[in-house]
């Protein structure tokens, strides 16, 4: 926690730092006060098992996820012969007839549902009573026995913790006719109702709405009115996800009751609801895609006096990757850790008193999922066994206490633990998935014996061997900034301060924590981050927390090769392989073309066709961005193997699509991409700019990479021939880069995405060296775009305007980013990004923009400080990396280099840019290169 050195002067901070990895390091996330939500709470994970810590002091919570807990199972998502509409679609869309198109590609050209189950049946047997006693649509019905739940709820009833809960439910509520009212007609203004409602006063129905969508305002006649109390009943059905009376997003509008026309007289009728759950066992609704599942949560349970605690603290120390949880009570201090661990393969909780026989407490294992079952399983073990409810897959969690003094006891489905010292509780878990069309694994065996292996391990054992393993990873890089030693602040308060306090520890810090979140999410063996990372503690999360491949999962991976994370991407690119089989058969149902094809979302079976609708889900370009992660991978580590074995291969055959896929347009004669889309807006297009970008590059590299390896001459002839015909980026009428064909730009359009931005960032087509003006367009539809924005696409102009060299604007946004969220984006308490909700890429794309400041290396060798704020004028780095294999670490004063090291794990040529002076300079694999700040060599 505490910075040491600070007395010494800049330059020999800058030595020292460059020996020792963690010099002037601020590296802790921590706060005076436990978790009261799941987005305070410290993120924990090895890839595969991810933990959410709360810190509690008489009741801890770890939620926790497997990260191949899904829904559904492998299946079919691709339309049989789709193609045969795409001549039709394109036709249309070369007609400017964009809604036909649209309406012909959401009838043909969408992927194929997941089964859904028989609707009708189902309400008709609730229709009939089923589950029910008694007529609750009546006045006279007695709901004495029923319990209360508070309404309205914007995010449906799951925020009172009715996770999960899907079917037909009953509420009640009387209100008191006011005298004056008598003999008029009143409005009920219900607001939204997720999915379906029957709306009853006095037994009489006064309304229905079959979609989640309208607002309800009935109208209850003056003669179904009584004088006094007066019943409201609603049946609400829900058939997936949300449910329950969501009223109105504005707070302000309360649900309520007023004479038809006198809505200021209105009678609210927020508040407590008497509900009854007529039946939860819906039938399955179609989807898409599949969702990333919650698996369960340790509760761990304190005497009541622990209450009394003082000199509470929770961390999470992002040199050990441990989360810490400590306390004074009666001059005892209580201590927890908490940590995943990768060898180990177990999530490790040890609870300690400073006291011998101090420690008391009960540990259970609970579950969302409503078919789950918690039983004890040994002596000292409790085995979760749960099963998702849509679909094939199984979970079994383990959590075993090993005790240090003191006795230990399994009754009433919990562990007990009475007079112990030192407790290490383990979580095994473990999932019937083996690969992406394969779901026999034994999820009982496999949790067994990932405990059977930890043996007899003391937990200093487990925990050495897990830093040891984690720091391999984290130790490759550091980064300090100067300024003020702010790490005796608490993080809350830090993020509430960012904004206006000088704090540029906490961007480092930003920086140091998305490297520890892309390492505890993305381990080499494990599956890729999704949209949360590993961490969800929601049954239906948003977006599914999947894998959006429109901009989302490309941005999980932005700071990976740049911060020394190479091997994180191993994940990536085993899905990418796996994507590459499942696309294919999209590019031949879908366009009849070979290759492979991945549309703007995918999930754990690898879907690749188009989902949600026509307007936005046609859209190409997936696979080939995800290709850019591939060469990049190369440029990064020069690895010929890797590109000969696992990268051509892959971004060939994307190439090979795009090839047959790409068509004349019959206006200008440039090669386009039709039917697609400007991710997410502007509907079914021709010839979206992002789409020749990506393409574009995709075809540089194939070529490229062609030459590297000797392969394919006259393919990568094709390619170059193909690339020069297609549409070129265009500066339109107000000064802007186009995001489509046509000039029709609006410029005061603030949609989040700004995907014709690629060529700048992530992309390199458009630079200040090469393109000048395509530069000066692009910034100027930036500055259109506006700064405001959801949490990745700050990220993303973070990124831009690091691009633009713009180090000001760019750090600016640093602060928009670092600001409490609070009904809009930035970082949660636990400095988890908000889009809102809590969406991982932020913190991604934000770190790999703070880097972008440091060092660029996209074109011209490598650039060093290129746009360096004024607010980050003193800090060094280590191990930052550039394209050529070279890591990198130098330090800087008042804005200018002070001195830099170059190692060269290639042998490549090296030309080093700063300040407009270039060095260019031939290199010996594993020799290392000194500079000051002039670039001369010392
Ligand atoms: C894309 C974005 C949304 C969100 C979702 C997961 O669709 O447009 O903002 O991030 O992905």
């Amino acid at each position: 926690m505490k910075r040491t050195g600070l007395t010494l002067g800049i330059c020999s901070i800058a030595l020292s730092f460059l020996l020792n990895p963690v010099f002037g390091q601020d590296l802790a996330l921590w706060y005076t006060k436990p978790s009261q939500k799941w987005t305070d709470a410290l993120p924990i994970g090895n890839g595969r098992i991810g933990g959410m810590v709360y810190g509690g002091i008489t009741h801890d919570q770890v939620q926790f996820n497997e990260e191949t807990l899904w829904t559904d199972g492998p299946r079919n998502y691709n339309k049989k012969g789709a193609y045969v509409h795409l001549s039709e679609i394109r036709s249309l869309l070369a007609q400017g007839r964009q809604s036909d198109a649209e309406k012909l590609a959401a009838q043909y050209a969408m992927g194929q549902l997941s089964d859904s189950g028989n609707k009708q049946e189902w309400q008709d047997k609730i229709k009939a009573g089923f589950g029910l006693k008694g007529q609750p649509w009546t006045f006279g019905f007695d709901d004495s026995s029923w319990k209360e739940m508070d309404a309205p709820n914007h995010d449906g009833w799951e925020e009172l913790g009715f996770e999960g809960l899907d079917g037909a439910l009953w509420f009640r509520k009387s209100f008191e006719l006011p005298a004056n009212w008598s003999g008029k007609d009143l409005t009920l203004d219900l607001g939204k109702i997720r999915d379906q409602d029957f709306t009853y006063v006095n037994g009489a129905l006064v309304g229905s709405t079959p979609d989640n969508t309208s607002g309800r305002k009935y109208i209850i006649p003056a003669s179904a009115l009584r004088k006094g109390k007066n019943i409201i009943a609603i049946q609400v059905l829900n058939f997936s996800d949300k449910g329950g009376l969501v009223g109105y997003k504005d707070t302000r509008h309360p649900m309520q009751v007023f004479p038809v026309g006198a809505e200021a007289e209105g009678l609210s009728i927020n508040g407590k609801w008497k509900y009854f759950i007529q039946d939860n066992n819906p039938p399955p609704v179609g989807h898409y895609q599949a969702s990333y599942q919650p698996f369960g949560d340790v509760f761990l349970d304190f005497p009541a006096s622990h209450a009394k605690a003082t000199n509470y603290k929770r961390e999470l120390d992002l040199r050990t990757a441990v989360s810490k949880t400590s306390y004074t009570l009666n001059g005892i201090r209580y201590t927890r850790e908490y940590l995943v661990s990768q060898p180990d393969q177990v999530m490790a909780i040890h609870l300690k008193a400073g006291k011998p026989g101090a420690l008391s407490f009960s540990a259970v294992l609970n579950s969302n999922h409503k078919n789950s079952q918690v039983t004890a399983l040994d002596a000292k073990s409790l085995l979760l066994a749960v099963k998702v409810k849509d679909g094939q897959m199984r979970g079994n969690a383990i959590l075993r206490v090993e005790n240090k003094g003191g006795k230990l006891s399994v009754g009433g489905g919990k562990l007990h633990v009475s007079g112990a010292t030192e407790v290490t509780l383990y979580l095994s878990a473990a999932t019937n998935y083996k690969n992406f069309r394969d779901v026999s694994a034994d999820e009982n065996a496999l949790s067994r014996k990932y405990l059977t292996l930890l043996g007899k391990k003391s937990f200093e054992q487990v925990r050495d061997a897990h830093i040891r393993e984690y720091q391999g990873y984290f130790n490759t890089f550091s980064v300090a900034f100067g300024g003020p030693d702010r790490s005796t602040v608490p993080t809350d308060k830090r993020i509430e301060e960012f904004a206006h306090t000088a704090d540029p520890s906490l961007a480092a810090l930003y920086i140091q924590y998305g490297r520890y979140l892309l390492i505890s999410s993305s381990r080499p063996g494990t599956g890729p981050a999704n949209l949360q990372g590993i961490w969800n503690d929601l049954l239906t999360p948003p977006w599914g927390s999947k894998y959006t491949t429109n901009i989302n999962l490309e941005m999980n991976y932005w700071p990976a090769e740049l911060l020394n994370l190479s091997a994180t991407t191993g994940p990536l690119f085993k899905m990418i392989d796996e994507l590459r089989v499942a696309g294919a058969e999209t590019a031949k149902e879908y366009y009849n073309a070979p290759g492979w094809v991945l549309h703007h979302n995918t999930d754990q079976w690898r879907g690749t066709a188009p989902i949600n609708n026509s307007n936005h889900g046609i859209w190409v370009s997936g696979g080939a961005w995800l290709c850019q992660h591939l060469w990049e991978h190369y440029l990064f580590t020069q690895d010929k193997t890797f590109l000969r074995e696992r990268a051509y291969p892959v971004m060939k055959d994307a190439a090979r699509f795009f090839n047959a896929f790409l068509v004349k347009d019959p206006k200008t004669g440039w090669l386009i991409s039709t039917p697609s889309n400007s991710p997410e807006q502007g509907g079914l297009v021709a010839g979206p700019t992002m789409d020749h970008q990506i393409i574009r590059s995709l075809f540089a590299n194939v070529v490229a990479a062609a030459g590297i390896l000797g392969e394919d001459a006259a393919f990568a002839d094709t390619l170059s021939e193909k690339y020069k015909q297609i549409a070129p980026n265009q500066i339109g009428k107000y000064g802007q880069l186009q995001e489509w064909l046509e000039d029709k730009d609006d410029t005061t359009n603030k949609h989040r995405h700004v995907s014709h931005l690629w060529g700048v960032y992530p992309g390199h087509e458009i630079s200040w060296s090469n393109t000048p003006d395509l530069m000066k367009a692009a910034r100027q539809s930036l500055i259109y775009r506006g700064d405001e924005a959801t949490g990745w696409s700050l990220g993303w102009k973070i990124n831009l305007w690091a691009r633009f060299l713009d180090g000001d604007h760019s750090y600016n946004m640093v602060k928009m980013l670092i600001k409490p969220a609070v009904g809009g984006s930035g970082s949660y308490v636990n400095l988890f990004d908000a889009h809102p909700p809590f969406q991982i890429d932020g913190n991604f794309g934000g770190a790999a923009g703070i880097a972008e400041m440091l060092l660029q290396s996209q074109t011209d060798g490598i650039n060093i400080l290129p746009a360096l704020p004024a607010a980050l004028a003193e800090g060094s780095v280590r191990g930052i990396c550039a394209r050529g294999g070279f890591e990198l670490s130098f330090s800087w004063k008042d804005g200018k280099l002070q001195r830099l090291e170059v190692l060269s794990k290639a042998g490549a040529e090296c030309s080093l840019t700063y300040a407009g002076r270039t060095h260019s300079f031939k290199t010996v694999k594993g020799a290392k290169y000194v500079f000051n700040g002039n670039l001369q060599k010392q």
